[in-house]
């Protein structure tokens, strides 16, 4: 096989205790053998059983007509059984103990996956079976991986291998695209986009006759593990794929086109979920050339996608990337807000707006995006990056959940109570279906699949918190690390130590106090703090021998005023503002007091003096678990901390000297700025 199977891997043993005496799987669904979802939850009990506890269960078949060859059940044996009870949420499941067995209801056939893939976490974590009572639904309807896979192999901000859905312009599926399955729905996801946004060359070609067998194929693949596939189109595709001389959404022809396209894909992919679409964004095609808004463009989609149960997922991240760097008017940050703010409730019911958590881009910090809370007639979707495109590119480890759990607890204030991030993308405010979180994939075909082990982390928790948004980061942390690496107790407090320490310690060596940036052009790794200061990005830090900030206030963009009350009065003044946004917000004198009683000059020093001591930390108890993890991963994941100690360092001075050199002032504590 080559690759690992992560927190899926049944080749480690468990404690036969608490499965004793299982030895029948028994379905009492009717039809259950031309449901490939029940099939899958038998055959992945049967492999984790056979695998952890060496036992291989019988299956018994009960209530399908003509199925007489059923396994009768002799006295001793427990069994567990797989039963459909009408009546439960969507996707919900109950797991419990009833007399030694142990029973998986629920509604549909998902939610049976999803309560079976749930036992075998718990017999992995070696929990007791019998005290079994896990009722569970999840809360977001919509729980997305978004890859940004090209044909040609590469992926974009890919960081762990190349693409294993395209190899040359081909669409692969075998083997691993079924654990690829099987590792996502273990987590509860429940759709896949597979290609990347920036939807050029062949990927054009994927809703034509060229792929749409693959595409097919690749949906069955899915849809045995409950999970729906996704495309990502290219607004201008009647354009480029030769048929017309404009994408223009008003236009009878342009809309005519789509319906007959819209017609063909789901014609042939009937399983399909819909489309991703990037418009009007760094260089992609989109309704603006025309003169439309992006409610045209959407609903010209969506109207035609829409007698196949087609979803658009249309994404906020629109902005102007040929900024000019002296213009201290123009505010990306705005962007978002102010290209889709009016056009709310002017979509379609089947569009969903995707919005990235922060109104830049998946920084180490930002806050939250004021079109969550703006927005009140609209399907909303929060979109969040674990690749870590600015968060050490997996070569670091920056356990982001914790970051998660802070975006989605954000109170938007829209209403008096359900009015947070959560609340909104999982349907609760307004009432919504059409909702969810998304996130940019980070796997490639890496025999560990993430680059860095411990970004499966990353992965794993992402799923389970659009599952169960409730669960700690914390929580999340430690069933990933008991499901991977087993139940050895040092591992585990080391690793939780690791992984939730990981989030501020970048944060605190990299980009301070919500400035963002300072990274290299292009390939955003490392340091490069006037990187993109004269560029066309629009994402400066403004930094002057006085001081540094944008000035997002009343008095400067006015983008703190995008939020409702109190957020925008308390963003708005920099008394109030909190510290870890101050400089997002504000421009401040080096010398200014932070809340936390430090100037902002030395709270660059002592935050990138202390990121690199925690560094050292971890890297330092991260090697005290040689022999305790398998050696393979032990290495892998040892060059990464070493890396990430070196690295550190760089961001550390970098960052240190220039502000020492701009503010000449220096460090009261007297360390070494160069
Ligand atoms: O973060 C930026 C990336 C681009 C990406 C874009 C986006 C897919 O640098 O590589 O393009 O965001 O989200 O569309």
């Amino acid at each position: 096989m080559g690759y690992e199977q992560l927190w899926l891997d049944y080749t480690r043993k468990v404690s036969g205790r608490e499965t004793e005496g299982i030895i029948y799987i028994c379905v009492g669904i009717p039809d259950a053998e031309k449901d490939a979802l029940i099939q899958n939850s038998v055959k992945e009990l049967q492999e984790a059983f056979a695998g952890m506890v060496g036992r291989e269960l019988t299956l018994r078949q009960e209530g399908s007509a003509g199925t007489g060859a059923a396994q009768a059940r002799t006295g001793e044996g427990r069994e567990i059984r797989l039963v459909r009870r009408e009546g439960m949420r969507v996707e919900s499941y109950h797991l419990y103990c009833e007399k030694g067995d142990i029973v998986i209801e629920a509604s549909d056939s998902r939610g049976i996956l999803y309560g079976a893939f749930d036992l075998i976490r718990q017999v992995k974590m070696e929990n007791p079976l019998h005290l079994l009572d896990r009722t569970n639904a999840p809360l977001m309807p919509m729980r997305m991986l978004d890859h940004w896979d090209n044909m040609d192999g590469s992926i974009e901000r890919g960081y762990s291998g190349e693409s294993f859905f395209f190899v040359k312009d081909q669409i692969v599926i075998d083997e691993r695209t079924r654990d690829y399955a099987r590792l996502a729905a273990s987590v509860g996801i429940n759709a896949v986009v597979i290609n990347n946004v920036n939807v050029k060359d062949a990927a054009t070609w994927l809703i034509t006759d060229r792929y749409l067998d693959q595409v097919k194929q690749l949906s069955e693949v899915f849809a045995g593990y409950g999970i729906r596939l996704f495309l990502s189109l290219n607004y201008a595709a009647p354009m480029e794929l030769g048929e017309l001389e404009s994408a223009d959404p008003l236009s009878e022809e342009v809309r005519g086109w789509w319906h007959e396209r819209m017609k063909k894909v789901f014609g042939k992919v009937s399983d399909l979920g819909g489309f991703l679409i990037k418009a009007d964004s760094e260089g992609r095609p989109g309704p603006f050339t025309y003169g439309r808004t992006h409610a045209d463009g959407a609903n010209m989609l969506a109207e035609a996608a829409a007698p196949y149960g087609g979803t658009i997922i249309w994404r906020c991240f629109v902005y102007n990337c040929m900024q000019d760097w002296r213009d201290y008017k123009t505010d990306r940050a705005r962007s978002g807000y102010d290209n889709f703010m009016d056009l709310d409730g002017k979509f379609m019911d089947n569009v969903i707006l995707q919005i990235k958590n922060g109104p830049m881009d998946f920084q180490v910090r930002e806050p939250v995006h004021p079109l969550f809370g703006g927005l009140t007639k609209t399907n909303q979707m929060l979109e969040v990056q674990i690749a870590q495109e600015y968060t050490g590119q997996q070569r670091h480890l920056c356990y982001l959940i914790p970051m998660f759990k802070e975006i989605l607890g954000f109170r938007t204030y829209v209403k008096e109570e359900t009015d947070t991030v959560m609340d909104i993308v999982s349907g609760r405010t307004f009432g919504q279906r059409n909702c969810g979180m998304a996130a940019v994939a980070n796997t490639g075909n890496d025999d560990n699949w993430t680059g860095h082990d411990m970004a499966a982390a990353n992965w794993y928790g992402f799923g389970r918190l659009a599952f169960e948004p409730e669960l700690t980061a914390e929580e999340i942390a430690r069933e990933w690390i008991r499901v991977t690496y087993g139940n050895d107790e040092q591992v585990e407090e080391t690793m939780m130590f690791l992984l939730m320490s990981s989030w501020p310690a970048y944060e605190s060596y990299t980009s301070p106090l919500g400035i963002g940036w300072m990274v290299s052009p292009n390939n955003h790794y490392g340091p490069s703090v006037d990187g993109y200061e004269y560029s066309r990005w629009g994402t400066y830090h403004r930094a002057d021998h006085q001081g540094i900030g944008v000035d997002r206030s009343h008095e400067g963009t006015g983008y703190a005023m995008l939020y409702r009350k109190p957020n925008a009065s308390v963003y708005d003044d920099k008394e109030k503002c909190p510290d870890e946004l101050l400089l997002f917000f504000h421009h401040i004198p080096y010398t200014w007091k932070l809340r936390s009683g430090k100037t902002v000059i030395q709270h660059i020093y002592d935050s990138h003096f202390e990121g690199v001591e925690i560094v050292d930390e971890m890297v330092e108890q991260f090697m005290a678990l040689q022999g305790r993890l398998p050696e393979a991963a032990y290495e892998r994941m040892a060059r990464r901390f070493l890396e990430q100690k070196e690295h550190a360092r760089e961001w550390r001075d970098q960052i240190n000297a220039y502000f020492h050199r701009k503010s000449g002032i220096l460090d009261e504590k007297g360390r070494e700025v160069y």
